[in-house]
């Protein structure tokens, strides 16, 4: 047999294995892992390199409509091609409904939006923000039907914020129909309230951020959203998980037997509430919800990676322009941190990170960093074992990463729209040099060589995790 590419003298780490062996691709799919494979129309060298399932991001956000004046940075080519050159082959943006909007014409939105537009593959989740009975009813459980298999619902943010009534709805429809929930766990009126107490009292400068929506308003909502979940008997993902009280609440469900899961990202890991302090407006290239938080949230959420309380590891990119009315800098007149847009970019940074600060130091195995990061991003959201895994008959999105190589991150080195990066300086040992989409090469030796449009829209099945304990 004539293979389409063997890759060759590499070391493959799945999630749960690391093995020195050549994988051969036919078609688009993994066809063979072994040695001496025999011939094929081009043979890759990986001496020296790691073969990892390609990074799959299940939290990214990408033209997002982000609030009166405001403009998210990345498009799907730029947000794709930046998540390439991160050692991802695919990605999971929002398709984001308003209060009004039928979720089915969301979706096609979102589609025109993306087709033809992306380096990697992609799915979407779905953000709920009006759950009528129209959309519970009729338009959600056709989309679950029809791939879209898990959404977002925000307990925060104005029009977006769900009362409790209208989630235990949304949950009921996620038992009903197999679908995973992602919640977004912050008190929206506690946020107000501290919010206006804070401007009230002329504290508007972004380190106010972080004071609005301290570690009680997040560990409330986790526990809340937990306790419906428990009500509708629906498993539930806890996303963007920041500090110690919100992973302790999961944990503790979890202990009780209930299907809870969690994800932790990079700027709980580096960044803290300090770096928002920065003068002028140099603070807000850091604000994002939840906030960063301290030193000793750092190592609870370290904790939580290495034992399993987090699955996930995602980006939450959401990338703004600091320099930028649309973007950090605010609208004219808007000068309170109330007004700076949430989120910060990372899809980029997302695994040399925590392959630099979790495997070259020993905080975590490789097997580990390629579950979080790749195989339970597919587990969870119904692509494995097609996506998230190295094994015959998966496609073959594959990262070449050199475990040696050492970088500076710089948004010089960046491939997004955003013009910063929030870990500008922060020295890393281990890059992905290639990435490979179902066996064509996107990114080699850190260039783009991929084609616009490479990238498929990948419709998805339901997770098996998303099962209720009990049966309907
Ligand atoms: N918070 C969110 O809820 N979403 C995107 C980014 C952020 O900071
Ligand atoms: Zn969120
Ligand atoms: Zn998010």
């Amino acid at each position: 047999m004539t293979f389409d590419t063997i890759i060759r003298g590499g070391t493959v780490a799945t999630a749960s294995d690391t093995f020195a062996c050549d994988v051969g691709i036919t078609g688009g799919k993994i066809t063979a892992l072994g040695s001496d494979l025999g011939k094929a129309t081009e043979i890759v060298d990986a001496t020296g390199l790691l073969v990892l399932p390609g990074g799959i991001d299940s939290h990214v956000h990408i033209a997002q409509p982000s609030g009166p004046g405001i403009v998210m940075a990345d498009d799907f080519a730029s947000a794709t091609r930046s998540a390439a050159f991160g050692g991802n082959t695919m990605v999971l943006p929002f398709a984001m409904q308003q209060k009004g909007e039928s979720l089915r014409q969301v979706v096609k939105d979102y589609h025109a939006k993306a087709d033809g537009q992306c380096y990697i593959d992609v799915s979407f989740h779905l953000i709920i923000a009006d759950a009528s009975d129209a959309v519970l009813g009729q338009e959600l459980p056709a989309l679950v039907h029809d791939g879209y298999t898990s959404f977002k619902v925000f307990m925060t943010y104005e029009g977006l914020a769900l009362s409790d009534m209208e989630m235990l709805k949304v949950m009921s429809v996620a038992r009903e129909t197999g679908a995973m929930v992602m919640v977004h766990a912050e008190n929206y009126d506690a946020i107000r309230f501290l919010t206006d107490r804070l401007e009230a009292a002329g504290k508007t400068e972004t380190k106010y951020h972080g004071t609005s929506r301290p570690i009680a308003v997040e560990r409330e909502a986790t526990h809340r959203a937990i306790s419906l979940a428990e009500l509708i008997d629906v498993p539930v993902m806890i996303v963007h998980v920041s500090n110690r009280e919100a992973m302790d609440e999961i944990a503790r469900a979890r202990r009780r037997g209930l299907k809870i899961y969690g994800e932790t990202c990079p700027q709980y890991l580096i960044l803290t509430e300090k770096d928002m302090d920065g003068l002028n407006m140099e603070g807000a290239k850091y604000v994002c919800s939840p906030p960063p938080r301290d030193k000793e949230s750092q190592a609870a959420c370290w904790e939580g990676l290495q034992q399993g309380i987090f699955s996930l590891f995602s980006s939450d990119h959401c990338p703004f322009r600091y320099d930028d009315p649309q973007g950090k800098l605010t609208p004219k007149g808007k000068t309170s941190f109330r007004w700076v847009p949430n989120g910060i970019p990372g899809v980029e940074t997302r695994l040399p990170i925590l392959f630099s600060e979790g495997v070259s130091k020993g905080r975590l195995t490789v097997n580990e960093f390629v579950a979080l990061t790749s195989t339970n991003h597919a587990k969870t959201y119904g692509l494995y074992p097609k996506k998230g895994t190295i094994a015959v008959g998966s496609d073959a999105d594959i990262a070449l990463w050199d475990p040696q190589r050492q970088e500076t991150i710089s948004q010089t080195l960046m491939h997004g729209g955003s013009d910063y990066t929030p870990y500008e300086g922060i020295a890393v040992t281990g890059w992905p040099v290639s990435t490979m989409v179902r066996g064509q090469f996107v990114v080699r030796d850190g260039k783009l060589v991929g084609a616009l449009g490479g990238g498929d829209y990948v419709p998805r099945e339901k997770s098996e995790l998303a099962r209720p304990r009990t049966a309907l």
